[in-house]
């Protein structure tokens, strides 16, 4: 597993972020917590999932995402 944090920007509510974490635990393997608050996602994801799908995922809602350094 790999474990990554997300910026996400343009959530404007506890929907909007809730709506980023389902995105992103429809995908096979992925758990994804959401914090509205922080603006940031929290994602275990397996090895095979690239870094890029989880953040498609997430901009696909109209959100903005990019990986913490
Ligand atoms: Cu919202």
């Amino acid at each position: 597993m790999s474990t990554y944090t997300l910026h996400i920007t343009g959530m404007t509510c506890d929907h909007c972020a809730r709506t980023a974490e389902d995105a992103l635990n429809a995908l096979p393997g992925v758990t994804a917590q959401v914090s509205y608050e922080e603006g940031i996602a929290q994602v275990m994801s397996p090895k095979d999932v690239a870094i890029e799908r989880l953040i498609e995922r997430v901009e696909a809602k109209g959100f903005k995402a990019r990986l913490s350094e």
